[in-house]
């Protein structure tokens, strides 16, 4: 098994609602390292570059603008299969459709305000975390 890294994000509607240490505790019961953390407010177009992937999709525009609604903790996580164990410690994108006892069945509220995001590749995982840590926040 290949250690990796995931981004993790405590999205604007979970720190908003103060659970921000409840999220933080479930990482740590889930055995990831947390390799770099920040607190930050990202502008719409930092969410837009975030989220280009999405640009198309219907709900791109509500998405970026609730990510830039309030604070965020962005977090790298190491582990094991990170990516996917990350996935899994969150759950599925839908709250009402995730596994009981994950992060997003327990505390998001919606498909869009659902708590957490994850990074859904490799690739991508290397895309965001570069987007938020320097090489020098990472050692
Ligand atoms: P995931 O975060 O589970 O990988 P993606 O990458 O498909 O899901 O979507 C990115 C984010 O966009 C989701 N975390 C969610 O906040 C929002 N989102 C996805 N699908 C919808 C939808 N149908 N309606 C509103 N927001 C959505």
């Amino acid at each position: 098994m290949a250690t990796e890294c995931t981004l993790a994000i405590i999205k604007p509607d979970a720190v908003g609602r103060g659970l921000a240490g409840e999220i933080l505790k479930k990482i740590s019961e889930a055995k990831f390292q947390i390799v770099a953390i920040k607190s930050l407010r990202l502008t719409k177009s930092e969410a837009e570059g975030f989220y280009a992937v999405h640009r198309e999709r219907p709900f791109f525009k509500d998405l970026t603008e609730f990510m830039s609604s309030g604070k965020v903790v962005v977090i790298a996580l190491e582990a094991e299969n990170a990516i996917s164990r990350w996935r899994e410690t969150m759950g599925a994108t839908d709250p009402a459709k995730a596994a009981p006892g994950t992060i997003r069945n327990t505390f998001g509220t919606s498909i869009q305000n659902n708590c957490t995001h994850g990074s859904d590749a490799p690739e991508t995982a290397r895309f965001e975390i570069g987007y938020f840590f320097a090489g020098m926040e990472l050692i």
